[in-house]
Protein backbone atom coordinates (compact mmCIF):
# COMPACT_ATOMS: atom_id res chain seq x y z
CA UNK A 1 0.00 0.00 0.00
CA UNK A 2 1.17 3.42 -0.92
CA UNK A 3 1.17 5.80 1.84
CA UNK A 4 2.57 8.22 0.44
CA UNK A 5 0.57 8.11 -2.80
CA UNK A 6 -2.54 8.47 -0.69
CA UNK A 7 -1.51 11.56 0.97
CA UNK A 8 -0.66 12.90 -2.37
CA UNK A 9 -3.81 12.17 -3.92
CA UNK A 10 -5.66 13.54 -0.31
CA UNK A 11 -4.51 16.68 -1.44
CA UNK A 12 -7.15 17.11 -4.04
CA UNK A 13 -9.71 16.32 -1.54
CA UNK A 14 -8.46 18.26 1.09
CA UNK A 15 -10.59 17.87 4.68
CA UNK A 16 -11.55 21.36 6.06
CA UNK A 17 -9.84 21.93 9.60
CA UNK A 18 -11.59 21.41 12.28
CA UNK A 19 -14.38 19.77 10.62
CA UNK A 20 -15.24 16.50 12.54
CA UNK A 21 -18.30 14.39 11.73
CA UNK A 22 -19.26 11.26 12.88
CA UNK A 23 -20.69 7.56 11.13
CA UNK A 24 -23.62 7.76 12.64
CA UNK A 25 -26.99 5.53 12.64
CA UNK A 26 -27.12 5.46 8.33
CA UNK A 27 -23.24 6.61 7.47
CA UNK A 28 -22.34 10.12 7.30
CA UNK A 29 -24.79 12.72 6.42
CA UNK A 30 -24.41 16.63 5.76
CA UNK A 31 -24.12 19.31 3.60
CA UNK A 32 -23.36 18.40 0.20
CA UNK A 33 -20.65 21.00 0.24
CA UNK A 34 -18.66 18.83 3.54
CA UNK A 35 -18.38 16.08 1.66
CA UNK A 36 -15.69 15.94 -0.90
CA UNK A 37 -13.12 14.63 1.77
CA UNK A 38 -15.12 12.03 3.24
CA UNK A 39 -16.08 10.44 0.02
CA UNK A 40 -12.37 9.94 -0.83
CA UNK A 41 -11.69 8.45 2.90
CA UNK A 42 -14.69 6.04 2.94
CA UNK A 43 -13.03 4.93 -0.59
CA UNK A 44 -9.64 4.28 1.02
CA UNK A 45 -12.14 2.40 4.07
CA UNK A 46 -14.04 0.52 2.07
CA UNK A 47 -10.73 -1.07 0.36
CA UNK A 48 -10.01 -1.72 3.48
CA UNK A 49 -12.81 -3.44 4.58
CA UNK A 50 -12.85 -5.16 1.28
CA UNK A 51 -9.21 -6.62 1.85
CA UNK A 52 -10.17 -7.79 5.39
CA UNK A 53 -13.06 -9.73 4.64
CA UNK A 54 -11.73 -10.81 1.18
CA UNK A 55 -15.57 -9.46 -0.44
CA UNK A 56 -16.62 -7.15 -2.00
CA UNK A 57 -18.07 -4.30 0.10
CA UNK A 58 -20.55 -1.59 -1.08
CA UNK A 59 -20.17 2.23 -1.01
CA UNK A 60 -23.93 4.71 -1.53
CA UNK A 61 -23.82 7.88 -1.81
CA UNK A 62 -27.29 9.29 -0.62
CA UNK A 63 -28.76 11.64 2.09
CA UNK A 64 -32.61 9.18 2.03
CA UNK A 65 -34.99 11.64 3.31
CA UNK A 66 -32.62 14.83 4.02
CA UNK A 67 -33.36 17.80 1.49
CA UNK A 68 -31.89 18.09 -1.35
CA UNK A 69 -28.29 19.97 -0.71
CA UNK A 70 -27.46 17.22 1.53
CA UNK A 71 -26.03 14.25 1.26
CA UNK A 72 -24.21 11.58 2.64
CA UNK A 73 -22.55 7.94 2.07
CA UNK A 74 -22.28 4.92 3.96
CA UNK A 75 -20.77 1.45 3.82
CA UNK A 76 -22.40 -2.12 2.84
CA UNK A 77 -20.82 -5.36 4.40
CA UNK A 78 -20.20 -8.28 3.02
CA UNK A 79 -23.83 -9.94 3.22
CA UNK A 80 -25.81 -6.56 1.98
CA UNK A 81 -25.95 -5.84 5.85
CA UNK A 82 -25.10 -2.21 7.18
CA UNK A 83 -21.06 -1.93 8.14
CA UNK A 84 -19.70 -3.69 11.31
CA UNK A 85 -20.08 -1.28 14.51
CA UNK A 86 -16.14 -1.50 14.82
CA UNK A 87 -15.58 -0.37 11.38
CA UNK A 88 -17.90 2.85 12.37
CA UNK A 89 -15.31 3.63 14.69
CA UNK A 90 -12.30 2.97 12.30
CA UNK A 91 -14.48 5.20 9.89
CA UNK A 92 -15.34 8.25 12.18
CA UNK A 93 -11.60 8.37 13.00
CA UNK A 94 -10.23 8.05 9.27
CA UNK A 95 -13.25 11.18 8.34
CA UNK A 96 -11.90 13.06 11.36
CA UNK A 97 -7.89 13.19 10.66
CA UNK A 98 -6.22 16.08 9.62
CA UNK A 99 -4.13 15.90 6.11
CA UNK A 100 -0.82 15.07 7.91
CA UNK A 101 -2.02 12.36 10.18
CA UNK A 102 -4.23 10.59 7.19
CA UNK A 103 -1.30 7.90 6.61
CA UNK A 104 -0.76 7.17 10.27
CA UNK A 105 -4.63 6.55 10.90
CA UNK A 106 -4.68 4.27 8.40
CA UNK A 107 -1.92 2.30 9.04
CA UNK A 108 -3.26 2.00 12.41
CA UNK A 109 -6.78 0.47 11.11
CA UNK A 110 -4.16 -1.74 8.69
CA UNK A 111 -2.54 -3.03 11.95
CA UNK A 112 -5.70 -3.53 13.85
CA UNK A 113 -7.53 -5.20 11.80
CA UNK A 114 -4.90 -7.87 10.40
CA UNK A 115 -5.74 -6.18 7.14
CA UNK A 116 -3.55 -8.10 4.08
CA UNK A 117 -2.19 -5.36 2.07
CA UNK A 118 -1.34 -7.94 -0.96
CA UNK A 119 -5.55 -9.23 -0.66
CA UNK A 120 -7.04 -7.74 -3.89
CA UNK A 121 -10.30 -5.52 -2.91
CA UNK A 122 -13.18 -4.83 -5.24
CA UNK A 123 -16.03 -1.68 -4.46
CA UNK A 124 -19.47 -1.93 -5.69
CA UNK A 125 -20.41 2.08 -6.53
CA UNK A 126 -24.40 3.68 -6.14
CA UNK A 127 -25.39 6.62 -5.82
CA UNK A 128 -28.71 8.72 -5.87
CA UNK A 129 -30.38 11.28 -8.14
CA UNK A 130 -29.00 14.33 -5.84
CA UNK A 131 -27.04 16.94 -7.89
CA UNK A 132 -24.12 16.31 -5.84
CA UNK A 133 -24.31 12.98 -5.66
CA UNK A 134 -22.60 12.09 -9.03
CA UNK A 135 -19.29 13.92 -8.30
CA UNK A 136 -19.07 12.56 -4.57
CA UNK A 137 -19.61 9.06 -6.21
CA UNK A 138 -16.36 10.14 -8.04
CA UNK A 139 -14.69 10.91 -4.89
CA UNK A 140 -15.01 7.73 -3.62
CA UNK A 141 -13.96 5.90 -6.52
CA UNK A 142 -10.61 8.38 -6.26
CA UNK A 143 -10.43 6.86 -2.59
CA UNK A 144 -10.90 3.28 -3.96
CA UNK A 145 -8.39 3.15 -7.14
CA UNK A 146 -5.37 4.75 -5.19
CA UNK A 147 -5.26 2.02 -2.95
CA UNK A 148 -5.57 -0.45 -5.47
CA UNK A 149 -9.07 -1.50 -5.44
CA UNK A 150 -10.88 -2.48 -8.31
CA UNK A 151 -14.77 -1.39 -8.98
CA UNK A 152 -17.48 -1.14 -10.71
CA UNK A 153 -19.96 1.95 -10.58
CA UNK A 154 -23.23 0.98 -10.58
CA UNK A 155 -24.32 4.83 -10.93
CA UNK A 156 -27.64 5.54 -10.19
CA UNK A 157 -28.90 2.72 -7.76
CA UNK A 158 -31.89 2.68 -4.80
CA UNK A 159 -30.03 1.99 -1.79
CA UNK A 160 -31.42 -1.35 -1.26
CA UNK A 161 -30.40 -2.05 -4.88
CA UNK A 162 -27.27 -1.70 -3.79
CA UNK A 163 -27.33 -3.67 -0.90
CA UNK A 164 -28.85 -6.68 -3.20
CA UNK A 165 -25.88 -6.40 -5.63
CA UNK A 166 -22.96 -6.49 -2.82
CA UNK A 167 -24.98 -9.62 -1.41
CA UNK A 168 -25.54 -11.10 -4.32
CA UNK A 169 -21.38 -10.49 -5.62
CA UNK A 170 -21.06 -12.30 -1.98
CA UNK A 171 -23.18 -15.25 -2.21
CA UNK A 172 -21.86 -16.51 -6.04
CA UNK A 173 -25.01 -15.82 -7.62
CA UNK A 174 -26.72 -18.40 -5.04
CA UNK A 175 -28.74 -14.96 -4.01
CA UNK A 176 -29.22 -13.67 -7.38
CA UNK A 177 -27.36 -11.85 -10.24
CA UNK A 178 -25.53 -9.06 -9.66
CA UNK A 179 -27.44 -6.99 -12.33
CA UNK A 180 -29.76 -4.58 -12.61
CA UNK A 181 -31.68 -6.99 -14.83
CA UNK A 182 -31.23 -10.12 -12.37
CA UNK A 183 -32.99 -7.53 -9.39
CA UNK A 184 -36.13 -6.47 -11.78
CA UNK A 185 -36.25 -10.17 -13.34
CA UNK A 186 -36.01 -11.84 -9.64
CA UNK A 187 -38.41 -9.44 -8.01
CA UNK A 188 -40.86 -9.24 -10.88
CA UNK A 189 -41.09 -13.51 -11.36
CA UNK A 190 -41.80 -14.20 -7.88
CA UNK A 191 -44.52 -11.32 -7.86
CA UNK A 192 -46.72 -12.63 -11.45
CA UNK A 193 -46.06 -16.04 -10.07
CA UNK A 194 -47.93 -14.79 -7.21
CA UNK A 195 -50.28 -12.92 -8.99
CA UNK A 196 -51.78 -15.60 -10.99
CA UNK A 197 -52.59 -17.19 -7.53
CA UNK A 198 -54.89 -14.16 -7.06
CA UNK A 199 -58.95 -14.74 -8.08
CA UNK A 200 -59.72 -11.18 -8.67
CA UNK A 201 -56.54 -9.48 -9.43
CA UNK A 202 -54.65 -11.61 -12.06
CA UNK A 203 -56.48 -9.75 -14.71
CA UNK A 204 -53.83 -6.89 -15.01
CA UNK A 205 -56.44 -4.30 -13.68
CA UNK A 206 -54.36 -4.00 -10.13
CA UNK A 207 -52.73 -0.43 -9.50
CA UNK A 208 -51.49 1.46 -6.83
CA UNK A 209 -50.77 5.36 -6.69
CA UNK A 210 -46.84 5.67 -5.85
CA UNK A 211 -45.10 8.83 -4.69
CA UNK A 212 -41.44 8.82 -5.20
CA UNK A 213 -40.58 12.02 -3.52
CA UNK A 214 -38.68 13.05 -6.88
CA UNK A 215 -36.01 10.51 -6.32
CA UNK A 216 -34.39 7.73 -7.63
CA UNK A 217 -37.51 5.70 -6.88
CA UNK A 218 -39.04 6.85 -10.03
CA UNK A 219 -36.66 5.86 -12.11
CA UNK A 220 -36.28 2.36 -10.94
CA UNK A 221 -39.88 2.14 -11.35
CA UNK A 222 -40.06 3.10 -14.61
CA UNK A 223 -37.25 0.82 -15.59
CA UNK A 224 -39.01 -2.22 -13.86
CA UNK A 225 -42.71 -1.83 -14.20
CA UNK A 226 -42.59 -3.69 -17.50
CA UNK A 227 -41.59 -6.82 -16.28
CA UNK A 228 -44.42 -7.06 -13.42
CA UNK A 229 -47.06 -4.82 -15.64
CA UNK A 230 -49.34 -8.07 -16.06
CA UNK A 231 -49.69 -8.13 -11.70
CA UNK A 232 -49.57 -4.21 -11.44
CA UNK A 233 -49.39 -0.98 -12.77
CA UNK A 234 -48.19 1.80 -10.71
CA UNK A 235 -49.24 5.39 -11.05
CA UNK A 236 -46.22 7.62 -9.91
CA UNK A 237 -46.28 10.98 -8.68
CA UNK A 238 -43.85 13.10 -8.05
CA UNK A 239 -41.36 11.32 -10.04
CA UNK A 240 -38.40 14.27 -10.11
CA UNK A 241 -39.37 16.33 -13.10
CA UNK A 242 -40.60 19.18 -11.85
CA UNK A 243 -40.36 19.11 -8.08
CA UNK A 244 -37.44 18.45 -5.24
CA UNK A 245 -36.35 15.86 -3.42
CA UNK A 246 -38.11 15.09 -0.36
CA UNK A 247 -40.05 18.43 -0.66
CA UNK A 248 -43.18 18.18 0.68
CA UNK A 249 -43.65 14.42 -0.09
CA UNK A 250 -41.97 11.49 0.40
CA UNK A 251 -42.25 8.91 3.10
CA UNK A 252 -40.50 10.59 5.79
CA UNK A 253 -43.19 13.95 5.05
CA UNK A 254 -46.18 12.10 4.88
CA UNK A 255 -45.34 9.60 8.10
CA UNK A 256 -44.45 12.93 10.49
CA UNK A 257 -47.35 15.30 9.04
CA UNK A 258 -49.43 12.67 8.65
CA UNK A 259 -50.71 14.25 5.82
CA UNK A 260 -50.82 13.17 1.86
CA UNK A 261 -47.42 14.46 0.00
CA UNK A 262 -48.14 17.46 -2.35
CA UNK A 263 -48.21 16.50 -6.06
CA UNK A 264 -50.59 13.64 -5.83
CA UNK A 265 -54.19 13.29 -6.52
CA UNK A 266 -56.02 11.31 -4.09
CA UNK A 267 -59.73 10.41 -4.88
CA UNK A 268 -61.59 8.73 -1.69
CA UNK A 269 -60.75 4.94 -1.47
CA UNK A 270 -57.21 5.05 -3.48
CA UNK A 271 -54.63 2.61 -2.31
CA UNK A 272 -52.00 5.32 -2.46
CA UNK A 273 -48.07 4.47 -1.10
CA UNK A 274 -44.39 6.75 -0.77
CA UNK A 275 -41.10 5.90 -0.81
CA UNK A 276 -38.41 8.18 0.72
CA UNK A 277 -35.42 9.96 -1.36
CA UNK A 278 -33.49 6.06 -1.57
CA UNK A 279 -36.50 4.10 -1.83
CA UNK A 280 -35.87 2.07 1.00
CA UNK A 281 -39.06 3.08 3.01
CA UNK A 282 -42.35 2.77 2.55
CA UNK A 283 -45.54 3.94 4.09
CA UNK A 284 -49.27 3.65 2.63
CA UNK A 285 -52.35 5.64 3.11
CA UNK A 286 -55.87 7.02 2.11
CA UNK A 287 -58.36 9.02 2.20
CA UNK A 288 -62.22 8.04 2.90
CA UNK A 289 -65.40 9.39 1.49
CA UNK A 290 -65.14 11.87 4.61
CA UNK A 291 -62.22 13.30 2.94
CA UNK A 292 -60.03 12.15 6.16
CA UNK A 293 -56.50 10.95 5.80
CA UNK A 294 -55.59 7.21 7.17
CA UNK A 295 -52.00 6.38 7.20
CA UNK A 296 -50.62 3.19 6.85
CA UNK A 297 -47.12 2.85 8.56
CA UNK A 298 -43.97 0.23 9.10
CA UNK A 299 -46.58 -1.72 11.66
CA UNK A 300 -49.37 -2.13 9.95
CA UNK A 301 -47.20 -3.53 6.99
CA UNK A 302 -45.08 -5.49 9.86
CA UNK A 303 -48.68 -7.32 10.97
CA UNK A 304 -50.08 -7.85 7.25
CA UNK A 305 -46.78 -9.65 6.37
CA UNK A 306 -46.09 -11.72 9.51
CA UNK A 307 -49.76 -12.22 9.60
CA UNK A 308 -50.03 -13.66 6.10
CA UNK A 309 -46.44 -15.94 6.32
CA UNK A 310 -47.95 -17.19 9.55
CA UNK A 311 -51.13 -18.32 7.69
CA UNK A 312 -48.77 -19.57 4.82
CA UNK A 313 -46.89 -22.07 7.39
CA UNK A 314 -50.06 -23.05 9.02
CA UNK A 315 -51.26 -24.10 6.01
CA UNK A 316 -48.09 -26.16 4.81
CA UNK A 317 -48.05 -27.52 8.20
CA UNK A 318 -44.72 -25.81 9.09
CA UNK A 319 -44.07 -24.91 12.84
CA UNK A 320 -41.36 -22.25 12.40
CA UNK A 321 -40.22 -19.71 14.67
CA UNK A 322 -41.31 -16.66 13.47
CA UNK A 323 -40.78 -13.27 15.46
CA UNK A 324 -41.67 -9.77 14.94
CA UNK A 325 -39.04 -6.98 15.35
CA UNK A 326 -39.94 -3.26 16.10
CA UNK A 327 -38.42 -0.28 17.97
CA UNK A 328 -40.17 1.79 20.78
CA UNK A 329 -41.37 4.08 18.14
CA UNK A 330 -43.98 0.99 17.10
CA UNK A 331 -47.51 1.99 18.35
CA UNK A 332 -48.74 -0.24 21.30
CA UNK A 333 -51.81 -0.97 19.54
CA UNK A 334 -49.78 -3.21 16.86
CA UNK A 335 -47.54 -5.32 19.59
CA UNK A 336 -50.50 -6.03 21.23
CA UNK A 337 -52.38 -7.49 17.94
CA UNK A 338 -49.43 -9.16 17.42
CA UNK A 339 -48.83 -10.54 20.75
CA UNK A 340 -52.78 -11.14 21.49
CA UNK A 341 -54.30 -11.90 18.24
CA UNK A 342 -51.99 -13.35 15.95
CA UNK A 343 -49.89 -15.10 19.05
CA UNK A 344 -46.60 -13.43 17.19
CA UNK A 345 -43.53 -12.62 19.39
CA UNK A 346 -42.54 -9.23 19.53
CA UNK A 347 -38.82 -7.75 20.05
CA UNK A 348 -37.84 -4.67 20.30
CA UNK A 349 -34.63 -3.26 20.04
CA UNK A 350 -32.99 0.32 19.15
CA UNK A 351 -33.64 2.57 16.75
CA UNK A 352 -31.81 2.23 13.26
CA UNK A 353 -32.15 -0.66 10.63
CA UNK A 354 -28.64 -2.37 11.71
CA UNK A 355 -30.31 -3.12 15.11
CA UNK A 356 -33.56 -4.31 13.72
CA UNK A 357 -32.41 -6.57 11.07
CA UNK A 358 -29.80 -8.27 13.49
CA UNK A 359 -32.38 -9.07 16.07
CA UNK A 360 -34.28 -10.43 12.90
CA UNK A 361 -31.50 -12.72 11.79
CA UNK A 362 -32.31 -15.07 15.30
CA UNK A 363 -35.59 -16.52 14.01
CA UNK A 364 -36.29 -19.02 10.99
CA UNK A 365 -38.61 -16.25 9.90
CA UNK A 366 -37.80 -12.51 10.90
CA UNK A 367 -39.80 -9.74 10.05
CA UNK A 368 -38.60 -6.18 11.00
CA UNK A 369 -40.27 -3.01 10.40
CA UNK A 370 -39.45 0.64 11.61
CA UNK A 371 -43.00 2.67 12.17
CA UNK A 372 -41.35 4.95 9.61
CA UNK A 373 -41.42 2.14 6.91
CA UNK A 374 -38.21 1.01 6.70
CA UNK A 375 -38.16 -3.20 7.00
CA UNK A 376 -38.38 -6.23 5.34
CA UNK A 377 -38.14 -10.21 6.24
CA UNK A 378 -35.43 -12.40 6.80
CA UNK A 379 -35.55 -16.46 6.05
CA UNK A 380 -32.96 -18.65 7.47
CA UNK A 381 -30.99 -20.46 4.22
CA UNK A 382 -32.08 -23.59 6.49
CA UNK A 383 -35.89 -22.80 6.24
CA UNK A 384 -35.62 -21.24 2.20
CA UNK A 385 -33.92 -24.28 1.28
CA UNK A 386 -37.02 -26.58 3.15
CA UNK A 387 -39.58 -24.67 1.87
CA UNK A 388 -38.26 -24.52 -1.62
CA UNK A 389 -38.22 -28.24 -1.78
CA UNK A 390 -41.62 -28.54 -0.21
CA UNK A 391 -42.43 -26.24 -2.52
CA UNK A 392 -41.99 -29.14 -4.94
CA UNK A 393 -43.03 -32.04 -3.14
CA UNK A 394 -46.28 -31.33 -1.49
CA UNK A 395 -49.41 -31.31 -3.49
CA UNK A 396 -52.82 -29.47 -3.31
CA UNK A 397 -53.76 -26.48 -0.98
CA UNK A 398 -50.45 -27.72 1.40
CA UNK A 399 -48.06 -27.57 -2.25
CA UNK A 400 -49.77 -24.10 -3.63
CA UNK A 401 -49.01 -22.71 0.17
CA UNK A 402 -45.30 -23.70 -0.04
CA UNK A 403 -45.25 -22.54 -3.51
CA UNK A 404 -46.58 -19.47 -2.34
CA UNK A 405 -44.35 -19.18 0.54
CA UNK A 406 -40.75 -19.69 -1.89
CA UNK A 407 -42.13 -17.08 -4.26
CA UNK A 408 -42.22 -14.47 -1.10
CA UNK A 409 -38.91 -15.01 0.08
CA UNK A 410 -38.05 -14.54 -3.24
CA UNK A 411 -40.24 -11.36 -3.46
CA UNK A 412 -38.59 -10.00 0.08
CA UNK A 413 -35.36 -8.12 -0.27
CA UNK A 414 -33.56 -9.80 2.21
CA UNK A 415 -30.36 -7.10 2.21
CA UNK A 416 -32.35 -4.06 2.99
CA UNK A 417 -35.29 -2.94 3.97
CA UNK A 418 -36.46 -2.13 0.32
CA UNK A 419 -39.92 -0.06 -1.15
CA UNK A 420 -40.29 -1.75 -4.56
CA UNK A 421 -39.78 -5.14 -3.03
CA UNK A 422 -42.12 -4.16 0.45
CA UNK A 423 -44.34 -2.31 -2.33
CA UNK A 424 -44.69 -5.64 -4.53
CA UNK A 425 -45.30 -7.72 -1.38
CA UNK A 426 -48.27 -5.82 0.09
CA UNK A 427 -50.11 -5.77 -3.55
CA UNK A 428 -49.50 -9.34 -3.68
CA UNK A 429 -51.10 -10.34 0.18
CA UNK A 430 -53.76 -7.97 -0.76
CA UNK A 431 -54.47 -9.17 -4.11
CA UNK A 432 -54.38 -13.17 -2.73
CA UNK A 433 -56.44 -12.26 0.45
CA UNK A 434 -58.64 -9.93 -1.27
CA UNK A 435 -58.57 -7.15 1.48
CA UNK A 436 -59.04 -3.81 0.28
CA UNK A 437 -57.01 -0.59 2.13
CA UNK A 438 -59.94 0.32 4.06
CA UNK A 439 -59.90 -3.37 5.70
CA UNK A 440 -56.21 -3.93 6.14
CA UNK A 441 -56.25 -0.49 8.46
CA UNK A 442 -59.31 -1.55 10.16
CA UNK A 443 -57.36 -4.66 11.39
CA UNK A 444 -56.86 -2.50 14.60
CA UNK A 445 -56.77 1.28 15.66
CA UNK A 446 -53.60 2.80 15.92
CA UNK A 447 -53.28 4.79 19.09
CA UNK A 448 -53.15 8.96 19.10
CA UNK A 449 -49.51 9.26 18.73
CA UNK A 450 -46.80 12.33 18.49
CA UNK A 451 -43.01 13.46 18.41
CA UNK A 452 -41.68 16.55 19.40
CA UNK A 453 -38.05 17.49 18.75
CA UNK A 454 -36.56 19.07 21.61
CA UNK A 455 -33.26 21.39 21.09
CA UNK A 456 -31.16 21.15 24.37
CA UNK A 457 -27.49 22.35 25.35
CA UNK A 458 -26.33 18.93 24.96
CA UNK A 459 -28.26 16.15 23.71
CA UNK A 460 -25.49 13.31 25.40
CA UNK A 461 -26.82 14.11 28.62
CA UNK A 462 -29.76 11.72 27.66
CA UNK A 463 -28.88 8.14 27.77
CA UNK A 464 -31.31 5.21 27.89
CA UNK A 465 -31.56 1.74 28.41
CA UNK A 466 -34.43 -0.74 27.44
CA UNK A 467 -34.27 -0.37 23.68
CA UNK A 468 -34.48 3.53 24.57
CA UNK A 469 -37.67 2.87 26.03
CA UNK A 470 -36.03 3.98 29.39
CA UNK A 471 -34.00 7.03 29.96
CA UNK A 472 -31.24 6.42 32.61
CA UNK A 473 -29.98 10.15 32.70
CA UNK A 474 -30.10 12.46 33.48
CA UNK A 475 -31.22 11.32 37.54
CA UNK A 476 -35.11 11.95 37.83
CA UNK A 477 -36.06 12.41 34.84
CA UNK A 478 -37.56 8.88 33.84
CA UNK A 479 -38.91 9.10 37.42
CA UNK A 480 -40.89 12.96 35.88
CA UNK A 481 -41.82 10.49 32.89
CA UNK A 482 -43.36 7.89 34.61
CA UNK A 483 -45.14 10.01 36.86
CA UNK A 484 -47.06 12.17 33.92
CA UNK A 485 -47.45 8.77 31.93
CA UNK A 486 -49.56 6.95 34.54
CA UNK A 487 -52.15 9.62 34.48
CA UNK A 488 -53.40 8.52 31.53
CA UNK A 489 -54.76 5.41 29.72
CA UNK A 490 -52.83 3.12 27.99
CA UNK A 491 -50.14 6.02 27.69
CA UNK A 492 -46.45 5.45 26.96
CA UNK A 493 -43.57 7.81 26.33
CA UNK A 494 -39.74 8.14 25.76
CA UNK A 495 -37.27 10.58 25.35
CA UNK A 496 -33.91 9.78 23.48
CA UNK A 497 -31.19 11.80 21.68
CA UNK A 498 -31.36 11.49 17.93
CA UNK A 499 -28.46 9.90 15.96
CA UNK A 500 -29.06 11.90 13.11
CA UNK A 501 -29.48 14.98 14.45
CA UNK A 502 -28.53 17.42 17.57
CA UNK A 503 -31.82 17.55 18.65
CA UNK A 504 -33.70 15.19 21.43
CA UNK A 505 -37.01 13.43 20.34
CA UNK A 506 -39.85 12.44 22.51
CA UNK A 507 -42.52 10.26 21.40
CA UNK A 508 -46.14 9.55 24.00
CA UNK A 509 -49.07 7.67 22.81
CA UNK A 510 -52.41 7.44 24.75
CA UNK A 511 -55.86 6.14 23.73
CA UNK A 512 -57.15 10.26 22.95
CA UNK A 513 -55.50 13.22 21.38
CA UNK A 514 -56.41 14.94 24.13
CA UNK A 515 -54.68 13.13 26.64
CA UNK A 516 -51.65 12.75 24.08
CA UNK A 517 -51.34 16.59 23.73
CA UNK A 518 -51.25 17.00 27.45
CA UNK A 519 -48.94 14.04 28.15
CA UNK A 520 -46.31 14.78 24.97
CA UNK A 521 -46.14 18.35 26.03
CA UNK A 522 -45.08 17.54 29.28
CA UNK A 523 -42.78 14.89 28.67
CA UNK A 524 -41.62 17.45 26.08
CA UNK A 525 -40.58 20.26 29.03
CA UNK A 526 -38.79 17.88 31.31
CA UNK A 527 -36.13 17.54 28.65
CA UNK A 528 -35.50 21.34 28.39
C1 LIG B 1 -31.68 6.62 10.19
C2 LIG B 1 -31.95 5.14 10.16
C3 LIG B 1 -33.40 4.86 10.44
C4 LIG B 1 -33.81 5.48 11.75
C5 LIG B 1 -33.45 6.94 11.78
C6 LIG B 1 -33.62 7.48 13.19
C7 LIG B 1 -30.94 3.45 8.77
C8 LIG B 1 -30.67 2.99 7.37
N1 LIG B 1 -31.63 4.57 8.86
O1 LIG B 1 -32.35 7.26 9.16
O2 LIG B 1 -33.57 3.49 10.49
O3 LIG B 1 -35.18 5.33 11.97
O4 LIG B 1 -32.08 7.11 11.44
O5 LIG B 1 -33.18 8.78 13.26
O6 LIG B 1 -30.52 2.83 9.73
P1 LIG B 1 -33.01 9.53 14.64
O7 LIG B 1 -31.95 8.80 15.44
O8 LIG B 1 -32.63 10.90 14.26
O9 LIG B 1 -34.34 9.48 15.34
ZN1 LIG C 1 -33.93 6.09 3.05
Amino acid sequence: MDLEAVSKRSAFHAKPQGLILQYGTAGFRTNAQHLDHIMFRMGLLAVLRSKQTRSTIGVMVTASHNPEEDNGVKLVDPLGEMLAPSWEEHATRLASAEEQDLPKVLAAIVEREAVDPQQTAFIVVGRDTRPSSEKLSQSVIDGVTVLGGQFHDYGLLTTPQLHYMVYCRNSEGRYGQATIEGYCQKLSRAFVELMKQASCSGDGSRWVKVDCANGIGALKLKEMEHYFRQGLSVLLFNDGTEGRLNHLCGADFVKSQQKPPQGMAMKPGDRCCSFDGDADRIVYYYCDAAGRFHLIDGDKIATLISSFLKELLLEIGENLNIGVVQTAYANGSSTRYLEEVMKVPVYCTKTGVKHLHHKAQEFDIGVYFEANGHGTALFSEAVEARIKRLAQELEDEKGRAARMLASFIDLFNQAAGDAISDMLVIEAILALKGLSVQQWDAIYADLPNRQLKVKVADRRVISTTDAERQAVTPPGLQEAINDLVKKYKLARAFVRPSGTEDVVRVYAEATSQVSWDQSTDRVGNQGT
